[in-house]
């Protein structure tokens, strides 16, 4: 029987992580912005924004639709790859929880199709886009559970601060037990 890749929770820094591929927080654009995706782009360096704006040009002309998953190049950043995705904003009146889902399950098969088999995430869509921690953790850490699958080994989320680690903890905790 081949083993279920172990998800694993750290706290930190995604531009700090070593891992086959790290996922970015993006938007449909994919031509940068703040939070996570600045990040990225100030850490791995030019390299990254010629790689969007040449997907732009080849494929996404129009952007990449949100919970699509593309992957570039990592830079100078110490991770092989860039997976980009854009989180749905969250809204009260619609839900918007299959697009996030797909977010992480998109990245995961672009990851896997790379052959990555560690792969770091943030919390997607829980910074600028709003997202409401508690149920972002939990609508990750399920599509996580049914989308992994070998060469990933390992899925790591990576938590900016105490709160959102907190969360995925019990995210975590809920679908395990
Ligand atoms: N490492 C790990 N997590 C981080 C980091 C970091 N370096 N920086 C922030 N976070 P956000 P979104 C956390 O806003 O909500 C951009 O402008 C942060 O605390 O980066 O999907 C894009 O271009 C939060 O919990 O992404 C889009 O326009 C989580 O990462 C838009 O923001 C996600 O926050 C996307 O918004």
């Amino acid at each position: 029987m081949t083993q279920r890749p172990a998800i694993v929770l750290v706290r930190g820094d995604i531009t700090e992580q070593r891992a086959d591929a790290i996922v970015n927080a993006a938007n449909t654009s994919l031509l940068g912005g703040g939070g996570v995706d600045g990040a990225i782009h100030r850490a791995g360096g030019p390299e990254i924004l010629a790689a969007c704006r040449a997907l732009r040009a080849s494929h996404y002309g129009k952007g990449l639709p949100t919970g699509q998953a593309v992957a570039t190049t990592a830079g100078k950043l110490a991770a092989d790859h860039v997976i980009h995705t854009p989180g749905p904003v969250w809204s009260r009146e619609h839900d918007r929880g299959e697009l996030l889902a797909s977010c992480y399950r998109e990245s995961l098969r672009v990851a896997m199709e790379l052959g990555a088999r560690t792969v770091a995430f943030p919390a997607i869509s829980t910074g600028i886009y709003g997202w409401p921690m508690d149920d972002a953790a939990r609508i990750a850490v399920r599509a996580v559970r049914k989308s992994a699958a070998p060469p990933v080994t390992e899925v790591r989320f990576v938590l900016f601060d105490e709160y959102a680690y907190e969360e995925f903890a019990a995210a975590l905790r809920a679908t395990t037990a």
